[in-house]
């Protein structure tokens, strides 16, 4: 016995400080000619009426890092910023996408965050994706792009934008302040954690969201997980059923998307898609947000969540509620039909 519990002791803690595994759909392309590239995306962007289909190839088959060898080589032929040229030889759908490419993911993340607070009025459905999708690891990551390319810390910007329970909910995910996944498991604490999340919401009048905050952005995801699960021993209500009827609007939506993330991030994700491609057309901004920033992180299992859920692939969905060579460029970043 002592064997088989210092095995799975090992097991996890193996397990612990490690980065999550990635499941992209576009990696790196082999042979791979940075000088080449740039020279046919001159000649793609100088093509009478633009050759897009020539860009959306080979920029969306070729990862973040070669992209950026791409742009450095396009700098030295042709003289100009990539993305500057790109801007002025596509539009739309097609171009958003395109210069979404030309970044980072966590520049991307943060780009999509400025967007969503600029100007009078907040896009809230973008600000709670990226900020309640994102673990630690992506949310430091994001801040620091945020400073780098805004000169700007994100707190400000999101304090600045949003008020109430709703900004401390969000202000508290921002500081990355959640345990990693321990080795060990508390049931101790899982047990508390479940009965306060309980005592603070469905067993008293109102609800004392300052409790729900804390365990919900400080603990890790096993052990939230594990929290939710004993959470029903407590409670007549699920948790998301609890959060449903405990709190209201973009506080709610928060809680919610926190809630499915720790659940099934993936499925998250397949959700949303689904959700944007419904009904005729397609919420283009969402299906470009997700696919470009989880193109190179999780949108293979994405993909598979989506055909599980659903019971059609992704592919087919945008083939269907997407056209002309924006629905190319969704595509070849879905990387295929399951
Ligand atoms: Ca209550």
């Amino acid at each position: 016995m002592a064997l088989v519990s210092e095995f799975l002791g090992q097991l996890t803690l193996s397990y612990g400080g490690e980065e999550e595994p990635k499941f992209p759909t576009v990696v790196p392309v082999r042979d791979f000619d940075a000088a080449r590239d740039a020279a046919r995306i001159e000649t793609a962007i100088k093509t009478k009426g633009v050759d897009e289909q020539t860009i959306i190839d080979i920029l969306t088959r070729r990862s973040a890092e070669q992209r950026r060898e791409i742009a450095f080589e396009y700098e030295r032929i042709a003289k100009k910023d990539l993305s500057v040229a790109l801007k002025g030889a596509l539009s739309g759908s097609l171009e958003a996408l395109l210069l979404g490419l030309m970044k980072s993911t966590a520049q991307y993340d943060a780009s999509e965050l400025k967007a969503s607070m600029k100007g009078l009025g907040t896009d809230e459905e973008t600000l709670i994706e990226l900020v309640c999708s994102r673990n630690n690891e992506e949310l430091a990551e994001i801040k620091k792009a945020y400073r780098e390319m805004f000169k700007k810390e994100l707190e400000k910007d999101i304090s600045g934008d949003t008020s109430g329970n709703f900004a401390k909910l969000l202000l508290a995910l921002v500081q990355t302040r959640r345990d990693e996944p321990s080795n060990v498991v508390d049931y101790q604490k899982i047990d508390d954690d479940a009965r306060v999340l309980y005592e603070a919401g469905v067993k008293r009048k109102g609800t004392d969201v300052g409790s729900w905050i804390s365990i919900m952005s400080q603990r890790s995801i096993p052990h939230l997980q594990k929290v939710f699960e004993r959470y029903k021993s407590y409670s007549p209500y699920d948790m998301k059923e609890s959060i449903k009827k405990e709190v209201k609007g973009d506080l709610e939506k928060s809680f919610l998307t926190l809630v499915e993330c720790f659940e099934n991030r993936q499925l998250y994700f397949a959700n949303k898609l689904y959700e944007a491609m419904k009904s005729k057309g397609a919420k283009e901004k969402v299906v470009t947000r997700i696919l470009v920033s989880r193109c190179e992180v999780d949108l293979m299992r994405i993909r598979t969540e989506f055909k599980r859920q659903h019971k059609k692939s992704l592919y087919q969905t945008i083939a269907e509620h997407t056209k002309g060579d924006y629905q190319k460029a969704l595509l070849s970043l879905c990387g295929g039909d399951d």
